[in-house]
């Protein structure tokens, strides 16, 4: 049967890492140490006490590991930067053996047809500046991001075109300094926390300006998990009402990047917790961007409710909704429509990027009698999501990639290894690398342009 092409030939398959989640080498080469190897220290904070210093050791095993992405058909990678890898202290001295290691990881990229998409800040601070000056709780956190970004865009200018400076602020600020899940590990009052956000959504526009002014090629977008909305059904005051509900329900981070300004619900909710801000900040932080990267693994069901104030409601999920594994994500296969199409409607920017999508199987192992890794549920969920997704683009929202998470299995943060997410079963003893059945399934989609 000829079934034509859904994606378009440019279209970038790429899938995603972080450095600590995978590059393991905490210490070599003169990398500085980050927070992540203070926390996993605490009795308790790790499942199975799992820590970062091999993980999938993609610091020795890159080339290994590119081979592998292009003989998929990969065309793009979307990993992250150890901020300490290149400044040990987080400022100050550069470790030139830090950016010549990531110099050799994106030519390498590049000689295997597959365009580096590197973010700068994924959760693993220098210690040094947790220590010195209190991390993201300084204000000068956001200053020296920026010298950071402008190292970077310098750097490597003609290596280099897409970055996204902060992966996910929910996680680096919320999870990491209020409920002290992750490192650093700190439980601060809402108040604190929400500086901390504010502080982080600076580096965002400070590392967005850096890198333009660094190197005017650059094409610079954010990564973040914003709180995606699909309409219970698709009317038009029920896709009103989510388009509502998408704008104030991301009022804390997307309006600041794409309105320059918190919502008054935001300010108005928060109070006294409110953060401190100048108008000068908010100019940085809405510093236009390329693209729109959005790590999108669920979507809330909104109804128009002319009865509530704000004039929408969100359902509720429940013991019958299918949860993605991820946090407390349920799995909503539209929400890779409607999250595209509404944010595309709400905020026009020139081309989104899906930088993380994916699912978590803590079953993938190896068939004990053919040694496959057959992670089923993965495949079946790609084949929904994408198909979702490819109605996207066939309506004409500027959807230029996706990025799976992860091309690899990978320390899971505080989950430590068992859950899985990647197109590539890694088994930790051995440091085997198995692609698994998604990873053919994915091959056909990539050769074809269509879910198959
Ligand atoms: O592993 C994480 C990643 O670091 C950020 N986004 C969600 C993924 C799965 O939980």
């Amino acid at each position: 049967m000829n079934i034509p092409r859904e994606f378009p030939e440019d279209f970038i398959w790429g899938s995603a890492t972080a450095s600590y989640q995978v590059e393991g080498a905490p210490f070599e080469d003169g990398k500085g140490a980050s927070v992540w190897n203070e926390f996993e220290k605490r009795p308790g904070v790790m499942r199975d006490d799992a820590n970062g210093n091999v993980a999938s050791d993609h610091y020795h095993r890159y080339k290994e590991d590119i081979a592998i992405m292009k003989d998929i058909g990969l065309t793009g990678y979307r990993f992250s930067f150890a901020w300490s890898r290149i400044f040990p202290e987080g400022r100050g001295k550069v470790n030139q053996k830090g950016v010549d290691h990531y110099k050799r990881v994106c030519e390498t990229l590049l000689e295997n047809g597959v365009e580096p998409f590197v973010t700068l800040y994924h959760w693993d601070l220098p210690l040094a500046l947790q220590k010195d000056i209190g991390g993201w709780e300084s204000r000068d956190c956001a200053k020296y991001f920026g010298e950071y970004a402008e190292l970077v865009g310098r750097e490597f200018k003609g290596l280099v075109r897409n970055f996204s400076p902060v992966n996910e602020f929910l996680a680096a600020a919320n999870v990491a300094y209020g409920m002290g899940l992750i490192a650093p590990g700190l439980k601060l009052s809402t108040k604190r926390v929400n500086q901390v956000r504010h502080h982080l959504l600076l580096a965002h526009g400070l590392g967005a300006q850096a890198l333009k002014s660094a190197n005017p090629e650059a094409k610079v977008g954010m990564a973040e998990n914003s709180n995606f909305m699909v309409p219970v059904i698709d009317t038009p005051e029920h896709v009103e009402a989510a388009k509502k509900a998408l704008r104030e329900q991301n009022a804390h981070f997307v309006t600041a990047m794409l309105e320059g300004k918190y919502l008054d619900c935001y300010l108005e909710k928060e109070g006294e917790n409110a953060p401190v801000f100048t108008d000068e900040d908010m100019k940085i932080i809405s510093t236009p961007l390329d693209f729109a990267g959005l790590n999108l693994y669920h979507g809330k069901r909104v109804r128009y409710a002319p009865e509530k104030e704000c004039g929408y409601h969100i359902f509720e999920e429940n013991e019958y909704t299918q949860r993605t594994g991820i946090n407390d994500f349920y799995f909503e296969p539209s929400s890779l429509y409607w999250g595209t199409r509404l944010f595309y409607e709400v905020w026009k920017p020139k081309e989104i990027y899906i930088t993380e999508n994916g699912t978590r199987q803590e079953s993938d192992r190896p068939d004990p009698d053919d040694g496959e890794v057959y992670d089923d549920i993965r495949v079946r969920n790609l084949r929904l999501n994408l198909t979702q997704l490819a109605r996207a683009v066939n309506h004409g929202v500027p959807v230029k990639g996706y990025f799976h998470w992860s091309f690899m299995d990978n320390l899971e943060w505080h989950h430590g290894f068992r859950p899985r997410f990647g197109y590539v079963y890694i088994n930790y003893t051995t440091q085997q690398r198995i692609p698994k059945l998604s990873a053919k399934w994915m091959k056909e989609v990539i050769k074809n342009g269509r879910v198959m």
